[in-house]
């Protein structure tokens, strides 16, 4: 059956991505399909978000650009916290240029994304070449990429004949590309008969999702866990402000219980996905 039919351990013991088999074993071991995208602008808000979220979530993904203050101790206490809750980490970078150059930004420069982050992400914009950069550093890291296929924002421009051709570049390349950031399962779309589409399982992480609001002043749109989960066959629910709120003074008692009400309801929309 389809990888949205089976379960997080079913597709973990069959994944040959290191990144995306881990994501999937913590996922089913945790009962936690919740990343929570801690996008505040204080290390230590940061870093106190994250020790509190960190029992409830699989991932968390970060902006590291958007720290203030940041140096390499905030890389080494995330990695504390990553090793003591159990959780991979996923800097949302969205690459998006030539090969050479995200060789250069994904390895280089202050934050050097590939020493700790389990999985990043891309734009196709740029065509295949942008992966086979990225995997160069990544791939010998056992690291995992994510397609930009669909985003959330209104009015994106990545749309029909755009996604398709996002999911032929991540077909070409299921070694390194886990997955896609989109808002519906990708599995199969623009499949040729050629492709053993059978054997392929990309994990579809959904940012957009709050339970409160239905969007911000800025064009975000959100769906609750059901709608993206259940309904349309995603696989991680990416939760930023509905957890955390501004992130400033966070009250760390309401932003765990937040994280356990994302968490529970994550859950229940695959729980109800795989049971049908
Ligand atoms: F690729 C995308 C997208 O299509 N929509 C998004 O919202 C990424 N995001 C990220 O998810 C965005 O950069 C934020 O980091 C996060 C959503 O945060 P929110 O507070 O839950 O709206």
């Amino acid at each position: 059956s389809s990888p949205h039919l089976q379960t997080y351990s079913e597709r973990a013991k069959k994944h040959s991505n290191k990144a995306a088999k881990a994501l999937l074993e913590i996922i089913e071991e945790k009962k936690s399909n919740l990343s929570v995208s801690v996008d505040v602008t204080k290390s230590k808000d940061f870093l106190d978000i994250i020790e509190a979220v960190g029992p409830h979530v699989c991932l968390i993904k970060t902006h590291i650009d958007v720290l203030e203050d940041f140096d390499a101790t905030v890389i080494d206490r995330l990695q504390e916290l990553s090793e003591k809750h159990n959780f991979l980490i996923f800097e949302d970078r969205k690459f998006a240029d030539i090969g050479s150059t995200v060789v250069l930004q994904y390895s280089k420069g202050i934050y050097k994304i590939a020493d700790w982050a389990h999985i990043t992400n891309a734009h196709a914009v740029p065509g295949p070449s942008i992966i086979t950069g990225l995997a160069s550093v990544g791939l010998p890291k056992d690291r995992g990429l994510i397609l930009l296929a669909e985003m959330s924002s209104k009015g994106a421009l990545t749309t029909g004949s755009y996604t398709e051709d996002a999911v032929r570049m991540a077909r070409a390349r299921r070694d390194f590309v886990i997955g896609f950031i989109a808002q519906h399962r990708m599995e199969g779309i623009a499949a040729s008969d050629t492709d053993n589409i059978a054997e392929e399982d990309f994990l579809v992480l959904a940012p957009g999702v709050g339970l409160d609001a239905t969007g911000d002043a800025m064009g975000q749109q959100y769906r609750t866990p059901e709608q993206v989960v259940f309904e349309s066959g995603c696989d991680v629910i990416i939760v930023g402000r509905g957890i955390y709120g501004k992130g400033e003074n966070v009250d760390r008692t309401e932003v765990v219980k937040q994280a356990q009400r994302y968490q529970a309801a994550g859950w229940e929309a695959y729980k109800k996905r795989v049971q049908r």
